[in-house]
């Protein structure tokens, strides 16, 4: 019973946290013991300051022309593995208000 309180506070949580501002996520991360580890990022921070606007944008556009260039990896908004310009539309669209 206490594994299924645990389990539904969880789901609660993660659902809570993606639908109270929309473009939450969660980033699944590795660490070399195999431990796994959850942090919450905003989609589209390209820059990682905490806010997503035309900066971000601008970020992934350059990062696009030149992978030298320092970027988050909540700049990969459709979660493809790859930071692109289906990013860049995505994020478009983000600051546009215009759904996808
Ligand atoms: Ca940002
Ligand atoms: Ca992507």
């Amino acid at each position: 019973m206490k594994k299924y309180l645990i389990r539904f506070l969880t789901v609660l949580f993660c659902l809570s946290a993606i639908f109270s501002t929309g473009l939450t996520a969660f980033a699944k991360e590795g660490t070399d013991d195999g431990a796994v580890t959850f942090s919450l990022f905003d989609l589209g921070d390209a820059n990682g300051n905490g806010e997503v606007n035309i900066v971000d944008l601008i970020r992934i556009k350059h990062y696009t022309t030149n992978t030298s260039v320092a970027i988050d990896p909540a700049a990969d908004i459709n979660v493809d593995g790859n930071i692109d310009s289906n990013d860049m539309v995505l994020l478009k669209k983000i600051l546009l208000g215009i759904s996808f």
